[in-house]
């Protein structure tokens, strides 16, 4: 009789693994306790499984095992006792002549017209508590001439490279500026295109260099492996003190080195006033002789979203608390003999650092591993899950700077945070604006110019292209003389 033969049943379609996960990346994963991982693996289909298999293998499971474990355990150590930094440590707008600032400008323009100053924008955030789902750098605060944050930050190293050419004797030859851009996985694709599509707001793209910050897993409290989907962990990106280990596995540090890079300045893409690779700050910076320096504000209430500057033990080196990680003592103790608060040296996210620090610190934060631990609700299979995201932050290196300089700048001058969408009591883009709008008004006063309105001056102003002027120099020509109507923009 013929042998009924039955066709072997139909090979599974696409997809490398069978019913079992491969042993050795299981095995891998229970050494560092993240098994859970696979623990849907029966109810994938091939395609899920391979996808698994690749997210799993693109983790370097030995340094996130460090990473938290390190985190984890320092969270509920000893709390590092802390003081205000040294008043002292501080130079403070009253201390400086104007013999200084000018000095200190010149200084700086000479060391950017010798190509000595490259700029890190820190651009990878969310712009969550805006409301906006563009990056932030892209968002308009509603100014007379529209534009953007990124191109006002555009504008104002346009303008910069301008003055260091006039400040030389052969004003010919127009030094670049080199801006490094990290982004993240949230804001990397827009945030190129934007430009791209602005012709980079009148930079050559080759002094752009856009790089993006790493991500990490994100992990419940007791440190395992959240899984967004039943076959991807959740991550998220690892702070904008990625930026460290970012810049040099992309090999960001050679390439300043190569330039001619010795100063860089670093700084947050949402604050309105920032001085992008401001000559004064660099001209005080080389003038220290630091590692590392901030600018600072007098902190302007106990709530305000700001890290502090303190000083660890007596003596010991400068560092930033978060204000999410400062308890409410430290927020509201009065200084019983200045009647202001204690903490009040408030972080800006305006930094300069010599690249030869920058080179020493990337491995001693690599080494140490430890992360700030955010409480967040992460989205898992799940649902939203209480879980953590771990993040380094900018101002970590300063614990690590063998000299730290803090430079006090005014608030109303150079610090106006765009944070929480119109409506909110701070941080929003029409407070930004008006800050700005007032700035500048002052400028063209004291420039000679006159204003008129038609809604009150405390609610509008003028607004100063970067192109015509950065710190309001240069602006008798264009202002003496001349009425201009609020709100509108002065330009070239
Ligand atoms: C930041 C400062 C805070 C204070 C405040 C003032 C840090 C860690 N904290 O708090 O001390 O100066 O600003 O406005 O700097 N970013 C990235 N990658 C990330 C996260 C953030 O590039 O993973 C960028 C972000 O695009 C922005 C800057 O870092 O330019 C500050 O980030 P934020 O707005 O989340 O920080 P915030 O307001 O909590």
């Amino acid at each position: 009789m013929a042998e009924l033969v039955v066709a072997a049943a139909a090979p599974a379609p696409a997809g490398r693994w069978g019913a079992a996960p491969p042993q050795e990346l299981l095995e891998r994963l229970k050494d560092y306790g993240q098994e859970g991982a696979f623990a849907l693996w029966d109810e994938l289909a091939p395609e899920e499984r391979d996808f698994l298999v690749r997210d799993i293998q693109s983790i370097d499971l030995a340094r996130i095992d460090r990473i938290v474990r390190c985190s984890l355990r320092s969270q509920g150590g000893p709390v590092p006792v802390v003081q205000p930094v040294p008043e002292s440590s501080v130079a403070t707008v009253d201390d400086r002549s104007p013999e200084d600032k000018e000095r200190w400008w010149r200084r700086g323009l000479k060391a950017i017209a010798e190509g000595k100053l490259a700029v890190v924008l820190l651009a990878g955030g969310q712009g969550t508590r805006l409301g906006s789902s563009d990056p932030k750098g892209c968002f308009s605060i509603g100014l007379p001439s529209g534009k953007s944050l990124f191109q006002l930050q555009a504008e104002r190293i346009l303008c910069v490279q301008k003055l260091a050419a006039q400040s030389t004797d052969a004003p010919g030859n127009t030094p670049q500026i080199h801006w490094y851009i990290m982004t993240s996985p949230f804001t990397d694709e827009t945030t190129r295109k934007f430009f791209e599509s602005r012709r980079y707001f009148g930079l050559e793209p080759d002094q752009v260099t856009f790089f993006q910050q790493g991500t990490l897993p994100c992990v419940s409290p007791d440190g395992r492996f959240i899984m967004e989907t039943p076959y991807k962990v959740a991550r998220a990106p690892d702070g904008n003190g990625g930026v460290y280990a970012a810049l040099k596995s992309k090999r960001l540090l050679d390439d300043m080195s190569a330039r001619g890079v010795k100063y860089i300045d670093c700084y947050g893409v949402d604050n309105v006033l920032v001085r992008v690779a401001d000559p004064t700050f660099l001209g005080y910076f080389i003038d220290k002789g630091v590692s590392a320096a901030a600018k600072v504000v007098r902190k302007a209430y106990p709530q305000e979203k700001v890290g502090v500057f303190v000083q660890r033990g007596r003596g010991g080196p400068l560092s930033v608390v978060e204000y999410s990680e400062m308890d409410a003592s430290m927020t509201t103790e009065i200084n019983q003999t200045t009647g202001r608060l204690r903490y009040c040296w408030s972080n800006v996210c305006l930094h300069m650092f010599s690249l030869e620090f920058l080179n020493q610190v990337t491995n001693s934060l690599e080494k140490d591993s430890v992360y700030h631990l955010a409480d967040k609700k992460i989205p898992s299979i799940h649902g939203y899950t209480a879980g953590l995201k771990l993040e380094q932050f900018i101002f970590d290196v300063f614990t690590y700077s063998p000299s730290t300089a803090l430079f006090e700048v005014m608030r109303e001058e150079e610090f106006a945070p765009v944070k929480n969408a119109n409506g909110a009591t701070y941080d929003t883009p029409d407070s930004a604006r008006l800050m700005l709008l007032r700035l500048h008004s002052r400028w063209v006063v004291a420039a000679g110019g006159f204003l008129t309105h038609s809604v009150p001056l405390y609610m509008t102003g003028v607004e100063v292209s970067p192109m015509c002027s950065y710190a309001g120099e240069n602006l008798e020509a264009i202002c003496r003389g001349r009425t201009f109507h609020a709100p509108s923009e002065i330009s070239l």
